[in-house]
């Protein structure tokens, strides 16, 4: 088989990046190790910066999401018990974000490519990457049905998010990793009830933190901060509403409309940075190359910025002859990855209970959220971070 570039993972970064090079007649293969279902099975991101947004509209698969998603002008803080509102609109000069998920991201994403006829090849297995940085051009192998097939391209690009093999393909003398793990995880509940606020309500609280999200005003999403030796077995969902109610201001608690859990999981949480993010005619997008802690709702909004420099990168390789977006792609990229990663780290930072915080610790916490509300400068900060930095 022969195409132009080849993209590992059928995730969003891999997704989005194939529609929007066939929209400008450039021929990809997207080899993708599950299946359909099984990817839109995962539940995972909820907020889309507004550069996700116009990158999905320019990839002619926005249209759903303009009528399904909502837009948020801000969301609540609070700071055990004492609930804030940070107003994105009003400190970025007019920007939002929207709220809708990654699994209907993604789902937006299968049906474009299967309208276009984009090859997105399902249940692949024993993926290799070859020559990917000699002077011949790379190719990917991988089993299908017990078949080997063999995928001859100019560029592979992977985007087959933390556990998949394109990092893995760097040497280890050429590649960097940066890594911070954080001693809990987020225990995720999906549930058919009414989102108990209009806008996200991020609770900082003694017992640890907690996060009231939404998918549509009949799906909501919740989650609490647990220790990493908690299992999902150990929370039945009569426990985790209990605790939620707990983080909450009495208010909001009181009027938590609850329901059986529909979709019920612990995400570790972790920042990670693998450098350089290309090598010879590899480039990485996405989780392959980066994870952030959910706290800032950087992931998938990372991913994105990825997709939008390597897509602009491709198009002027091959419509003008102009390499220097790919040979700039890893340093442009990285410039923005590092700020979500520091934007990540500290609403994490802030928001969470540390086990081995001192009580100085817990005293900046304190601080850092009393700052936030008395200076300008700082809610000026969060927002734009929140809303996502320029490309
Ligand atoms: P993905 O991991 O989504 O996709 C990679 C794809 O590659 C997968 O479909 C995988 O099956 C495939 N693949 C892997 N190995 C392969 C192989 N050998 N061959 C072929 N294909 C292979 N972000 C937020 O902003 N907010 C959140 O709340 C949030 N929650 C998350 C919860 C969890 C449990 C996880 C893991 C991530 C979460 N994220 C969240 C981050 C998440 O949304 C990612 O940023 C987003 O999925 C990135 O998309 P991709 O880069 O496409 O990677
Ligand atoms: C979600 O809805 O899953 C979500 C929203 C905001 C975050 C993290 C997760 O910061």
């Amino acid at each position: 088989m022969k195409t132009q570039v080849c993209i590992i993972g059928g995730g969003p970064s891999g997704l989005l990046l194939s529609q929007l090079l066939h929209l400008k007649g450039i021929d990809t293969v997207v080899l993708e190790r599950q299946s359909r279902d099984y990817v839109l099975g995962r539940i995972r991101a909820g907020v889309l910066e507004q550069g996700f947004t116009e990158l999905m509209r320019e990839a002619q698969c926005g249209e759903r999401m303009d009528r399904e998603g909502e837009i948020h002008e801000g969301f609540e803080l609070s700071d055990n018990g004492v609930m804030r509102h940070v107003d994105l609109e009003k400190y970025t000069g007019g920007s939002t974000v929207m709220v809708y998920g990654q699994t209907e991201v993604t789902r937006d994403l299968y049906e474009a490519r299967e309208k276009l006829g984009g090859v997105v090849i399902h249940n692949v297995e024993d993926v290799a990457l070859h020559d990917l940085n000699t002077d011949t051009k790379p190719y990917v192998t991988y089993t299908l049905n017990g078949e080997e097939v063999r995928v001859d391209c100019d560029y592979v690009v992977g985007a087959d998010g933390y556990h998949g093999p394109s990092r893995k393909a760097i040497p280890a003398d050429v590649l960097t990793e940066y890594e911070k793990v954080y001693p809990f995880g987020w225990l995720g509940v999906l549930s058919r009830t009414k989102p108990v606020n209009p806008e996200l309500i991020y609770a900082k609280h003694d017992r640890g933190f907690a996060l009231c999200s939404l998918r549509s005003q009949v799906l909501s999403r919740y989650y609490i901060q647990v220790p990493l030796t908690d299992s999902v077995e150990d929370w039945s969902d009569e426990a985790f509403w209990d605790e939620l109610k707990k983080r909450l201001p009495e208010d909001v608690a009181a009027r938590l409309e609850t329901g059986p859990s529909i979709e019920k999981s612990i995400a570790p949480l972790r920042s990670y940075v693998a450098e350089p993010m290309r090598w010879g005619n590899l480039f990485l997008a996405g989780d392959a190359a980066h994870i952030v802690p959910p706290t800032g709702a950087k992931g998938l909004n990372s991913a994105a910025s990825d997709i939008y420099y390597l897509y602009h990168g491709l198009v002027a390789h091959y419509q003008n002859g102009d390499d220097s977006g790919l040979d700039s792609y890893s340093q442009k990229a990285l410039a923005r990855v590092w700020k979500a990663q520091r934007f990540s780290w500290w609403m994490t930072s802030i928001l969470h209970t540390f086990p081995d915080n001192l009580p100085y610790d817990q005293k900046l916490q304190g601080t850092d959220m009393e700052y936030l509300f008395s200076s300008e400068a700082a809610m000026t900060s969060l927002a734009e971070n929140y809303v996502g930095l320029p490309y």
